[in-house]
């Protein structure tokens, strides 16, 4: 298989770079651990390392060395369109080189093969209650597949160097079925059909949005770019870095993104995105409409005062606006300029970041990926907002799955800071002050 013989060949030079820093320069400080960040979140730590992407606080995201505009074009495109073939994209974050069509196509192919989604996951979807959250569902529907795993199945049989190559099937036939998975419960959930059958001439993306029922080429479109800027946003947030903890333990694909996803469900991560068009709504509803930007402000001053936050608005790590959310604002300046969410959206945008300025407290005032992601939903159909961050989830376990690939290629061990008592710590401390 292509990818698998690709990243054999790239192995030896890998495990030796890594062999030869440890040993060299295993003993080179690469920064400091304050109290206050123990106690905050241990931002800004330098703890983990990554090569599929990075997130620079002024540019955003970089995957596997591109930005999103560049990622947009330089990816092969689906046949027919503009937007790149998220095989593509998969490709480059395990493999480190922008495809050639075809071996986007290989990618694709490979999904198509292993799409085919064992009847138990439906069955339990099927039975779970109908107030189950969708993200519940789709994290549950991960972890049913466990008993799929190649890894785990073969564990006792491999050398530790091997320990990818099963992991790298195992999340190739994982990603493959997530679109299905992701469609079932949304037309199960809110349509009460899940009649549509998967489309092999369609891409990954354009079958997501075949089966979910959207016509229109825009709504498959929407898809591919969606999937494409949400795959991957370095190791240190909480859905990547769940999936890599439960992962260093040697818990299988399965296991390991089932973890992340239950992450991703909070409303600080991934959540975000349900809260974002809730808050559009609530504000489109008060006003009957699109707000003037004094009455905008003054609702998002409530908000704030209420001791909530503006959802969408604010970032661990970036310090401008989210070149994520910005792709998204041209896709909607080009397809929707005149739906109303979007208008309003857009004024939000020119509003808060001047009011979480004045309030003094976001270290990041700019817009994140998912200011705007809901409102490009909605605009075609997908209104059912509990539904978005199963999205998101589609997308995330692309990176995860090549980020859990690459610990196994090279190795990377069981995960286990060290923890200390507040009373160490106030001896720390007074020792510091002397
Ligand atoms: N609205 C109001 N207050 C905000 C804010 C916002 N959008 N963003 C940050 N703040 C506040 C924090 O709540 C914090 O207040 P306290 O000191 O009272 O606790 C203060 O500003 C400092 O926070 P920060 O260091 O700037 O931000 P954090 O790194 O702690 O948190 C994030 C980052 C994203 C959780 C936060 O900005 C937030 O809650 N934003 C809204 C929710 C959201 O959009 N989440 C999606 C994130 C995207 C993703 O996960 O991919």
């Amino acid at each position: 298989m292509l990818l698998q013989e690709k990243i054999n060949s790239q192995l030896p030079a890998w495990r030796e770079r890594v062999k030869s820093l440890v040993k060299e320069s295993g003993t080179v400080k690469v920064g400091e651990v304050n109290i206050a960040q123990i106690y905050g979140g241990m931002r800004d730590v330098k703890g983990l390392v990554t090569d599929i992407s990075y997130v620079d606080p002024t540019e955003g995201i970089r995957m596997r060395g591109f930005p999103i505009p560049e990622l947009l074009e330089k990816l092969p495109k689906a046949p027919g369109t503009e937007m790149p073939l998220v095989g593509g994209l998969y490709y480059l974050l395990l493999i480190g080189e922008v495809p050639s069509l075809s071996e986007a196509m290989t990618v694709e192919d490979e999904w198509k093969k292993r799409s085919e989604v064992p009847g138990y996951v439906f069955n339990m979807l099927r039975a779970m209650h109908p107030d189950t959250h969708p993200m519940t569902m789709y994290s549950a529907a991960v972890l049913a597949m466990q008993k799929e795993s190649l890894f785990a199945a073969n564990y006792h049989a491999l050398r530790k160097d091997e320990y990818w190559i099963t992991t790298l099937e195992d999340s190739l036939n994982l990603t493959a079925r997530i679109p299905a998975i992701a469609a079932f419960i949304y037309r199960g959930k809110y349509k009460g059909s899940v009649d549509i059958q998967a489309d092999p001439t369609h891409d990954w993306a354009g079958n997501f949005a075949h089966l979910m029922g959207v016509p229109g080429a825009g709504y498959a479109d929407l898809s591919r770019l969606y999937f494409i800027i949400h795959a991957d946003h370095e190791s240190g947030n909480v859905s990547a870095h769940a999936t890599h903890l439960v992962g260093s333990a040697l818990s299988d694909v399965y296991y390991a993104t089932s973890a992340g996803l239950n992450g991703l469900a909070g409303p600080l991560h991934g959540l975000a995105n349900q809260e974002c068009l809730g808050w559009l709504l609530d504000v489109y509803k008060k006003f009957g409409g699109v707000p003037s930007a004094d009455q905008l402000r003054a609702f998002a001053w409530d908000t704030l005062n209420s001791g909530h936050v503006i959802p969408g608005y604010g970032h661990a790590v970036l310090r401008k606006t989210d070149p994520r959310f910005t792709a998204q604002m041209e896709f909607a300046k080009t397809h929707l300029p005149e739906d109303d969410i979007f208008r309003l959206a857009s004024l939000v945008y020119e509003v808060i970041p001047q009011v979480l300025i004045e309030q003094g407290k976001a270290k990041d005032p700019w817009p994140n990926v998912d200011a705007i992601s809901g409102t490009l939903q909605q605009h075609y159909g997908v209104k059912e907002f509990d539904f978005y961050t199963v999205l998101f989830g589609v997308s995330r376990l692309l990176g995860v799955t090549a980020n859990i690939v690459w610990a196994r290629a090279l190795g990377q061990p069981i995960e286990r800071p060290k923890s200390l008592t507040t009373a160490m710590l106030e001896e720390v401390a007074l020792k510091a002050k002397g």
